[in-house]
């Protein structure tokens, strides 16, 4: 079983960058950038990855990502996550950069999106893994601040596919970003959003009707809504799925308590997603791997969860 399910092709549909960047790579670009770290070795960093929930993983990730200074860090760190592509069929991938995270610290925003542009182009042409970037918003800063990323970014419009909304979910709700997003679409940018991760299934309607979101990242708290559950089955709204964060985070205690394959059986169009590999102890296919343990999942479920994703592309 796992051999097979090593080898189905996949696309990944929620994957952020800035997550896929393993302790050993940290540690080499802290040194190589004269940056000093809060741990002193590479144990004690993978020590502090426990979480009680998603703002302590957070706060972690954003100390990670402050190696990133160059553009071949941005470049290095891509490449790390294309290779695991290739080795686990993944031939499809639509990431998430965070640019308010790098911008915010002083690194230009043409700097991150070079490193990334290049290596998903010699990911390309090199390992035959197609992709399509999608920016993403930090919703714990203020509109305006996403307003300004917006507008760094449109000179670059042709480097995305789409634009998203991430990090911390309570208390910050898709509503609060509808201009932006208004702004992005009349650029012909489609759009998806992190909603009911954390948060309730309120932010799911409101990503879907205010933003317009074409895809929901997470989203499986629609679960505790019949009538949301209804509208994403009939318009077949995909949700990017994420067993091994939802479990590290504390969304559900244990695998064996997640939804992911209720919903598929239900006809809801879920896919499956690693979210920050680094962070959450495995990629794409150590996600399929837990399902099957913990959850039972058949052959032909995960042949539906591939061809989902397959579907689920923005990009082609
Ligand atoms: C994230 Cl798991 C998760 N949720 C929200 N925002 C994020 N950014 C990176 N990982
Ligand atoms: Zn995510």
């Amino acid at each position: 079983m796992y051999d097979w399910l090593n080898a189905l092709p996949k696309a990944e549909l929620h994957l952020h960058l800035e997550g896929s960047l393993e302790p050993e790579l940290l540690f080499r670009l802290a040194q190589r950038n004269g940056v000093a770290l809060p741990w002193p070795d590479i144990d004690a960093l993978r020590g502090a990855y426990q979480y009680g929930n998603l703002q302590e993983f957070l706060d972690l990730y954003y100390l990670g990502a402050d190696v990133l200074r160059t553009e071949q860090d941005f470049y290095d760190l891509t490449w790390a996550y294309l290779l695991k592509c290739r080795e686990q069929n993944v031939v499809h991938t639509e990431p998430f950069f965070d640019p308010q995270t790098h911008t915010d610290r002083g690194v230009p925003f043409a700097v991150v999106l070079n490193g990334i542009r290049q290596a998903l182009e010699d990911g390309r042409k090199q390992l035959g893994v197609t992709s399509g970037l999608i920016l993403s918003f930090l919703r714990h800063l203020p509109e305006a601040q996403a307003m300004r990323t917006l507008e760094d970014a449109l000179p670059f419009r042709d480097a995305f596919i789409a634009v998203g909304l991430d990090s911390s979910e309570m208390g910050f709700p898709p509503r609060l970003f509808q201009r932006v997003f208004d702004r992005a679409r009349a650029e012909g940018l489609p759009a998806v959003a992190h909603a009911g991760e954390e948060g309730p299934p309120e932010y799911i309607w409101e990503a879907l009707d205010l933003l317009k979101v074409r895809r929901i990242d997470h989203g499986v708290r629609a679960a505790e809504d019949p009538e949301l559950i209804a509208r994403l089955i009939d318009e077949q709204i995909p949700l990017t799925v994420c067993p091994l964060s939802n479990t590290r985070l504390r969304v559900f205690d244990h695998m064996r308590d997640h939804n992911i394959l209720s919903l598929l059986d239900a006809g809801v169009k879920v896919t499956v997603n690693s979210d920050d590999p680094a962070y959450f102890g495995g990629y794409v296919n150590e996600n399929f791997h837990a399902l099957y343990e913990h959850l039972g999942m058949t052959r032909a479920q995960a042949q539906a969860l591939a061809d989902n994703s397959l579907d689920a592309r923005i990009a082609n």
